[in-house]
């Protein structure tokens, strides 16, 4: 029996209502080979678990934060207050503003406690994960590698397909 490896990224988001799109993460992270765990937790509805999960995340070998929430988003923010982890937000598309509302407030944390925020909806969720790899490779080889691996075959499906009338 092999051992679970234990999770380097924490991806935690407001609502399960999230997780359609936070899945790209998880996906992507997996493409990766990066171990991590995801949750469901709210600053709003859940603020002592929450405030939990991000102080104790670092003894739990955890080394980057993914936090995803719509509307208000105070998550990655609330988060980002209980640890000095990296924390990367990500704005979901939400109910009202597509998303601007959810962007705007993560962007804009005071100084003092930073949230590195990502773009909109699925492409931020993406990114996030390619954004906590990048992180986690400056210290880990084969993340690094990994990474490497992730754009050079990316680049090589536009080199495959160079006829743009050909569009799948
Ligand atoms: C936020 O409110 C969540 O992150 C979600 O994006 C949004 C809606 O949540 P639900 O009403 O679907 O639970 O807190």
């Amino acid at each position: 029996m092999t051992a679970t490896p234990l999770p380097r990224v924490g991806i935690v988001m407001g609502s399960q209502s999230d997780w359609p799109t936070m899945q790209a993460t998880a996906d992507t992270l997996t493409g990766l080979g990066i171990p991590f765990e995801a949750r469901v937790l709210s600053a709003h509805r859940t603020p002592d678990e929450t405030a939990q999960w991000a102080a104790t995340a670092r003894e739990r070998g955890i080394r980057v934060l993914i936090a995803a929430a719509g509307g208000a988003a105070a998550l990655p923010g609330a988060i980002a207050a209980k640890t000095t982890l990296p924390v990367i937000g990500v704005p979901m598309e939400g109910w009202a503003l597509k998303g601007l509302d959810a962007l705007l407030s993560m962007v804009q944390m005071p100084p003092g406690i930073p949230v590195g925020t990502v773009s909109i909806g699925k492409p931020g969720a993406t990114n996030a994960a390619l954004y906590a790899a990048a992180i986690l490779a400056v210290s880990d080889e084969a993340v690094a590698q990994a990474l490497d691996a992730y754009r050079a075959k990316r680049a090589q499906q536009i080199l495959d397909n160079p006829d743009p009338s050909k569009a799948g």
